[in-house]
């Protein structure tokens, strides 16, 4: 079986729909199929403004919403980042394998660090520490979403890079992106991408929001002037942005909902959207509240996760910490 490692911050206090459709729900159909191993990145929300409290709750609210979302713990194995020392380990030496241009060229650090008052240089090195948590797994596939392409390039760079001058030491991973639900939009501003830290309150779209809060915000979606139900992305952003939500979570197409909607205009697909979301995401709260109500059950779930990612890491560890001539951890 192929192996897939993917990782979500606990950064907000719930995911958004972009998480789930760019990421989450491909991690759940995985599971299956590859030894999947699901990471809260508790070490990548340090780098910027947080509160250890907060970050806490957060952490465990996160596994509690994979779990709802249907992660099962006796099919992949879910943990979170910091109980594993191994990340950090391999993050040293990866940054003194990655050129300072190298890490320069990341837009991601770009736009966040324009974002914030007071920029920490781990900020700048977390797509180091993100190839770290990959290659640590021997990973084959690492389903994300579009926004994470340019990490994963660096990720493989990395690791083509370190098995070429100190001998194979690490697989090297291909992303796995979904096409329709690569880039989730922003509901009030579709040319950009659906984001916790840029999105206003009515264009992201959170799990945890009331279904009624839900519905709000896809009637309140911004369309155009036309009223075509139409898949044209360029042309038409909120609307082409909403047909991949209604695909992705009703199954079906955009040639069907073009069909379906012919003449009707944006009231009806909207209302019957609005309906689909919160008829499949609104249980999602509820799940998410019984889950962390075990508190006991959810530690021992996430402890086991770590033992058994931890098992996997240490042998990274050890390779590479020969191949790099260090004294084995003790
Ligand atoms: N809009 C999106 N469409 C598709 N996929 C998305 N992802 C994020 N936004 C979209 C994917 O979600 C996974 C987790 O990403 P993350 O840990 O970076 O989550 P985040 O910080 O909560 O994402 P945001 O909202 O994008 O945060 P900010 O506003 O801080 O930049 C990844 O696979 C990501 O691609």
């Amino acid at each position: 079986k192929p192996r897939v490692f993917s990782g979500i911050q606990p950064t907000s206090d719930s995911f958004h729909l972009g998480n789930y459709l760019g990421a989450v729900r491909q991690w759940v159909a995985m599971q299956d199929t590859t030894d999947a191993l699901y990471c809260v990145v508790d070490q990548h929300a340090i780098t910027v403004d947080h509160d250890p409290k907060v970050l806490h709750q957060r952490s465990r609210v996160s596994a509690a919403q994979l779990l709802a979302l249907g992660l099962d713990p006796e099919r992949c194995t879910l943990f979170v980042q910091s109980q594993v020392p191994e990340h950090a380990m391999l993050s040293w030496i990866l940054g003194s394998e990655t050129g300072f241009g190298e890490a320069s060229r990341m837009t991601q650090f770009k736009d966040k660090s324009a974002k914030q008052e007071r920029t920490t240089v781990g900020l700048f090195t977390y797509p180091i520490l993100m190839a770290a948590d990959i290659l640590l797994y021997r990973t084959d596939q690492v389903p994300v979403g579009e926004d994470q392409r340019q990490h994963l390039e660096l990720t493989r760079d990395l690791a083509i890079r370190f098995n070429g001058t100190y001998g194979e030491t690490f697989t090297v991973p291909e992303p796995y992106i979904v096409k329709e639900t690569a880039t989730i939009k922003d509901l009030s501003e579709p040319e950009k991408k659906m984001s916790k830290s840029s999105s206003g309150p009515r264009g992201c779209l959170y799990l945890l929001d009331e279904p009624n809060q839900m519905r709000k915000k896809i009637k309140g979606a911004v369309t155009d002037s036309e009223a075509e139900v139409r898949f044209d992305p360029e042309r038409k952003p909120g609307v082409s942005n909403l047909m991949n939500i209604y695909t992705a979570l009703a199954g079906t197409t955009t040639e069907k909902l073009e069909a379906e909607y012919a003449g009707r205009g944006y009231g009806d697909f909207k209302g019957d959207l609005a309906e689909v979301v919160a008829d499949t995401l609104g249980p999602i709260a509820l799940r998410t509240k019984e889950i962390l109500a075990d508190k006991a059950e959810l530690d021992r779930i996430l402890t086991l996760g770590a033992e058994k990612a931890r098992h996997l890491a240490v042998r990274t560890i050890a390779k590479t910490y020969k191949k790099i001539g260090f004294y084995p951890p003790v």
